[in-house]
């Protein structure tokens, strides 16, 4: 099990020296943010981020995320064009040492929450989902204020792209997914680079747009359109989660046992109602998932992927990226790091 932490680049108020002052950080996850999705990421910039992080010690070895330009989910004839550009994309990481490359399949809307900033009664902050908020907003009526979701679409723009998903649904999302994975996987094989697919968050259509990477059977329907280790999961426990019916731990004994988690979010979520939670601390009492269980199963399975700890409150008075605190974060890397080392000594104990 590698630990590692999620880096926003120059921007990020979470400098590379804290992240390295976090006991037993070893990577660092983070993307050229500064070229438009479908457009090479220069080596020059790739390069950068890889010395920025060895000057600190730690290693740049996964990447979240490469964008899949909306012309790929959508099936377009341009798409071959984009997926020329992803496997230049592939090529150039996996000369920088890059193990990993994270992704989502998600149609226009990348992850949606009701509100950012939640009070919470002991003063600190979470990220929550209030499924009416959300549904009650419009994408198409040009002041949509989604929560964390800062696009370039202009009004016309959005409501051109939503008009073309029309004639998306699961089944030819499905379709068009295949397509993309047949032509990136023997690119990855070649580069020795994993992909790692993210769960759609929250785990069910918004909008009248698909989802499909939802649920425990549609993960191993996706397995399956291309079986190789280098087609896997990024495991995020509270995206998965947020749907009562996914058994997380079991999903994560399952993948892992057959190799196909390259890489881990963990976090905690609550139920608050049908459709809605809240983000809370990592530790298992204070939500809905068992983070023991699944730290443990990834352990008896033998896990090697990286793990890192997903959205944090906001706690100590830090202010920043919503979600991407240091000190909330930098709790549960350590608190998934006690658990490790208390199962392993166990384990190691009983023999
Ligand atoms: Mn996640």
């Amino acid at each position: 099990m590698k630990m590692s932490f999620r880096w926003y680049g120059e921007n990020d108020p979470v400098s590379l020296e804290y992240i390295s002052q976090i006991p037993a950080m070893h990577s660092v996850v983070s993307a050229v943010y500064t070229v438009p999705v479908g457009e090479i990421w220069p080596m020059e910039e790739i390069l950068k981020i890889k010395e920025q992080c060895e000057a600190h010690g730690l290693v740049f070895d996964v990447v979240e995320s490469v964008p899949v330009h909306e012309d790929i989910k959508l099936g377009k004839p341009s798409r071959d064009k984009y997926i020329d550009v992803y496997n230049q994309n592939i090529r150039n990481l996996s000369s920088a040492g890059v193990k990993v490359i994270c992704y989502n399949f998600m149609p226009v809307f990348d992850w949606l929450r009701s509100d950012l900033s939640h009070l919470n009664a002991d003063g600190s902050t979470s990220l929550v989902y209030r499924d009416k908020t959300v549904l009650a907003m419009d994408p198409r009526s040009g002041d949509l204020s989604l929560p964390g979701w800062d696009s370039s679409y202009t009004k016309e723009g959005l409501g051109a792209l939503l008009e073309e998903y029309k004639n998306v649904d699961e089944s030819k999302l499905w379709d068009n997914l295949e397509y993309f994975l047949k032509a990136i996987i023997p690119v990855c094989e070649e580069c020795d680079i994993k992909m790692a697919i993210h769960p759609d968050d929250p785990p069910w259509g918004i909008f009248g747009l698909p989802r499909i990477i939802t649920s425990e059977k549609n993960l191993d329907r996706f397995l399956k359109l291309v079986d190789s280790p280098y087609n896997g999961l990024t495991l995020c426990t509270g995206s998965l989660g947020a749907d009562p019916s996914n058994d997380i731990t079991a999903m994560v004994k399952k993948y892992s046992a057959m190799n196909r988690i390259p890489f881990m979010h963990i976090r905690n979520i609550k139920f608050t109602g049908e459709r809605d939670f809240d983000e809370t601390a990592h530790k298992t009492e204070y939500g809905s998932l068992d983070i023991y269980g699944i730290v443990k199963a990834l352990y008896e399975t033998g896990f090697d992927g990286y793990i890192r700890p997903d959205h944090g409150r906001m706690i100590w008075g830090e202010t920043g990226r919503p979600g991407y605190g240091l000190y909330d974060r930098a709790l549960g890397a350590v608190y998934i790091n006690g658990l490790w080392e208390a199962i392993e000594k166990d384990r190691k104990a009983e023999k």
